[in-house]
C-alpha cells in the first residue's frame, strides 16, 4: 500500500529528518522542496502556538495541501522561560546555533538552577482545521557543551533521568523521548483516529 503523504512546513533540515524518523512507516513526510516551494515562512507571533499555526496555514494558503508546522522553545527557569518563543534568533538577527548556546551558556554562568524544559508545538492543518499537539521534556542546561548530534541547544540540554545531552544520544534515543518526538507523535495517532 502507498504511504500516506504529509507536508511538513519547515525551513529547518534537521527538524525534517526527525519528523521522517518519528512518523514511521505510515506516513511519509515530504518538504518544501518536494512541493517545489522554496519560501520564508513568517513566524511574527509571540507565543509558540500563535507561530506554529501561523507557520502550517502560510504553508497550507499557498499549496492548499494538508501540512503540519513546528515551533519549539527552550525554557529556562532561571532566565524567566527565557529563550522560549525567541529560540531561534535568541542572540541576533543571522546568529548561528553556537551563538545561542554561547549566549545561554554565559548568562547561566554561575547560576545554580539549572532546570529548563523544550516545549513543542504542533500545528496539522487538516481540510482547512488547525489541530494543535505538544510535546515537552523537562531537563537542566548544562555547564559547557557535550556532544556532536542534533541541533541547536541540544549539546547543552541534559533531559531528566539521562545521562547524555541530546547531542551525545543516537537519534533514534532522542526522537523517541524529545518534545518533537511527543508532540508528531501525537499528532500521527491523532491522524490515524480520523
Ligand atoms: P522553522 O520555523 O522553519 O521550522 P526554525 O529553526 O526557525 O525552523 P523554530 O522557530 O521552532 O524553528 O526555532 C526554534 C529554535 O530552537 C531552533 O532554531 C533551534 O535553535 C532550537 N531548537 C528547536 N528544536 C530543537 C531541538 O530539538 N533541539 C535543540 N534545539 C532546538
Amino acid at each position: 500500500m502507498e504511504k500516506r503523504k504529509l507536508l511538513f512546513a519547515t525551513n529547518n533540515a534537521h527538524k525534517l529528518i526527525e519528523a521522517r524518523e518519528i512518523a514511521g512507516t505510515d506516513y511519509q513526510v515530504i518538504s518544501l522542496q518536494d512541493v517545489d516551494l522554496d519560501t520564508d515562512i513568517p513566524e511574527t507571533q509571540d507565543t509558540l502556538e500563535g507561530n506554529a499555526r501561523q507557520k502550517a496555514l502560510f504553508i497550507y494558503d499557498k499549496t492548499g495541501i494538508d501540512c503540519f508546522a513546528d515551533d519549539t522553545g527552550l525554557e529556562i527557569d532561571a532566565l524567566d522561560g527565557r529563550p522560549g518563543v525567541y529560540s531561534a534568533r535568541y542572540a541576533g538577527e543571522g546568529c548561528s546555533y553556537d551563538d545561542n548556546v554561547q549566549k545561554i551558556l554565559e548568562e547561566m554562568d554561575g547560576v545554580e538552577n539549572r532546570k529548563a524544559c523544550f516545549r513543542c508545538v504542533v500545528c496539522l492543518i487538516l481540510d482547512g482545521e488547525a489541530h494543535l499537539f505538544e510535546g515537552r521534556i523537562p531537563g537542566e542546561i548544562t555547564r559547557g557543551r557535550s556532544g556532536d548530534g542534533g541541533f541547536g541547544y541540544d549539546p547543552v540540554f541534559l533531559p531528566t533521568g539521562y545521562t547524555m545531552t541530546f547531542a551525545e544520544m543516537p537519534a533514534h534515543l532522542k526522537n523517541g523521548i524529545s518534545h518533537r518526538g511527543i508532540a508528531v507523535s501525537k499528532m500521527f495517532r491523532f491522524l490515524v483516529s480520523v
